[in-house]
């Protein structure tokens, strides 16, 4: 199955920051497919919850060196 979250980001300054923060997303086991808007300061992950779970996408977006909270 997949899931869908969505996440507020803080520390964002420039599409650098969001691009790569995307792709860090999308290489994380069980992520299909992730977006990162910087303007937004948002991300949408669809995910497959059997693999990982929302606090780990937290997780892997502060070991970026962001800020994050689930909105939903
Ligand atoms: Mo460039 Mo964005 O160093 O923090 S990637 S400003």
């Amino acid at each position: 199955s997949v899931q869908v979250c969505r996440i507020q980001i803080k520390g964002m300054t420039c599409t650098s920051c969001s691009s790569t923060l995307e792709s860090a997303l999308q290489a994380l086991h069980g992520v299909l497919e992730a977006r990162v808007g910087l303007a937004t300061e948002e991300a949408q992950v669809h995910y497959n919850p059997t693999l990982l779970t929302p606090n780990h996408i937290l997780q892997a977006i502060e070991d970026s060196g962001f800020e994050a909270a689930l909105i939903s």
